[in-house]
C-alpha cells in the first residue's frame, strides 16, 4: 500500500519529509515518478493533470492539498466510490483571516494609491474610508469565512454573512441563500469565500455589484471562476465599485497580457491568501490515510451531494 502526492509546479519534498518524520515506514510516491501505481490507495492532489487517475486501480481515497475541492469534484475518474477529503488547518484559517483584514485596511487607508504615488514622487492625501462605510459582507460562512468573520469582528467591523443555510453565530448577521439581495444591500465590502459550484460559478457579476451598498469594494479569495472578469472592469470604470482585491483568477498564473495588470484599482496577489503548511498537512493526511486503510470515514470529508 502506498500514498501518492501529486501537485505539478509545487515542491512536495517538504510534505514528503514531514510525512516520513511522522512514520518512517510510510511508502510515499511523488508524481510523476511513480514506481508501483497498483500499490497506491490514497492520493493527495492539487491542480493535477486530467485523466491522471485512470490507471490507479486500487485508489480508494483522495485528499485535496488545500481547502478547495473543485479540482477533485470535476475529475470524472474520481467516481463516487472514491472518498474525498480536504485539508483544514489552524494556520490556513488564520492566514486567510489576516489576509482579508490587511486587504480591507489597505483599501480603507489607500495603501496601493500611496504606493503608486511614491513611484511617481507625488504627494496627495486621501480621506480614510470610515468604518461605517466599511460594513463587511462575507459570502460563504464555512471554515475560512467564519475565522475571517471572527477576526474582523475583533477589529471592530460590522459583519454580515451569506451562506446556504442561516447560521446562529454571535455578532454576525446571517443571511440564507434566498436572502442574497438583503445581504448585499447591507454590505459595502464583499468578500467571496464560497466554494466553486454550479450555483456559484460567475456569481460575482455586474447585477450583483449593483445591489451592494455604496461605497462598494470586492475582495475575491474564493476561486477565479466566481468572477465575471469583464463585469469587474465595467463595474469599476462606471463607478459601481471603488475597486477590487483579487487573489484568485480564471487562469493562473494570470497571463502577462491580462487587462487586470494595468488597472490601478485592481490589486493582484498570486493565490497566496492562505497556503497549506506541510507540517500541519502531514498530520491530517496521515490520519486520513490510516482511516482509509481501516475503512473509516475521513476527517474533513467532502459531501459530494452538496458539491463542496
Ligand atoms: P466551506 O465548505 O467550509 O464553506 C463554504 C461556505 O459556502 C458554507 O458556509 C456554505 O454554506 C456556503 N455556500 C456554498 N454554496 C453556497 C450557495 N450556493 N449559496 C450560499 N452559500 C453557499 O469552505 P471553506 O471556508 O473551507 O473554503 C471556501 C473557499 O475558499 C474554498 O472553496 C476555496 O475556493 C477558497 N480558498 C482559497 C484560498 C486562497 O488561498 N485563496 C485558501 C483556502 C480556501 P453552508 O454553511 O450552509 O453549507
Ligand atoms: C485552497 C486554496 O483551496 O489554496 O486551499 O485555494
Amino acid at each position: 500500500m502506498s500514498l501518492l502526492l501529486i501537485a505539478p509546479n509545487r515542491d512536495l519534498t517538504k510534505l514528503r519529509e514531514e510525512l516520513l518524520n511522522l512514520d518512517a515506514n510510510l511508502d510515499v510516491e511523488l508524481w510523476p515518478n511513480v514506481e508501483h501505481k497498483n500499490r497506491v490507495t490514497f492520493a493527495v492532489a492539487w491542480n493535477h493533470p486530467k485523466n491522471i487517475f485512470s490507471n490507479y486501480s486500487n485508489l480508494n481515497s483522495v485528499s485535496s492539498l488545500g481547502a478547495g475541492v473543485n479540482h477533485l469534484l470535476n475529475d470524472e475518474d474520481l467516481t463516487s466510490d472514491i472518498s474525498l477529503a480536504r485539508l483544514i488547518t489552524p494556520s490556513l484559517k488564520n492566514e486567510m483571516a489576516e489576509y482579508v483584514l490587511q486587504a480591507i485596511l489597505a483599501y480603507r487607508h489607500h495603501t496601493t494609491r500611496y504606493t503608486d504615488q511614491k513611484k511617481e514622487g507625488y504627494w496627495d492625501k486621501h480621506t480614510i474610508i470610515p468604518k461605517e462605510d466599511a460594513v463587511i459582507g462575507i459570502m460563504g460562512l464555512g471554515e475560512m469565512g467564519l475565522s475571517t468573520a471572527e477576526l474582523l469582528i475583533e477589529n471592530g467591523y460590522k459583519v454580515n454573512a451569506w451562506s446556504s443555510s442561516k447560521k446562529d453565530v454571535a455578532r454576525i448577521d446571517s443571511f440564507s441563500e434566498n436572502e442574497l439581495d438583503d445581504f448585499l444591500a447591507q454590505s459595502n465590502i464583499l468578500i467571496c469565500l464560497l466554494p466553486l459550484t454550479e450555483k456559484t460559478d460567475g456569481i460575482l457579476n455586474l447585477d450583483l455589484f449593483k445591489k451592494l451598498k455604496t461605497p462598494s469594494y470586492l475582495i475575491n479569495v474564493g476561486r477565479g471562476q466566481h468572477l465575471v472578469e469583464e463585469d469587474l472592469i465595467y463595474g469599476i470604470d462606471t463607478g459601481v465599485l471603488d475597486g477590487a482585491w483579487l487573489d484568485v483568477f480564471e487562469e493562473e498564473p494570470l497571463p502577462s497580457n491580462h487587462l487586470f495588470w494595468n488597472r490601478p484599482k485592481i490589486m493582484i496577489t498570486p493565490h497566496v491568501a492562505a497556503v497549506t503548511d506541510p507540517r500541519e498537512a502531514a498530520q491530517q493526511i496521515l490520519e486520513n490515510y490510516k482511516r482509509s486503510l481501516s475503512g473509516m470515514d475521513l476527517i474533513n470529508a467532502v459531501k459530494r451531494e452538496k458539491g463542496y
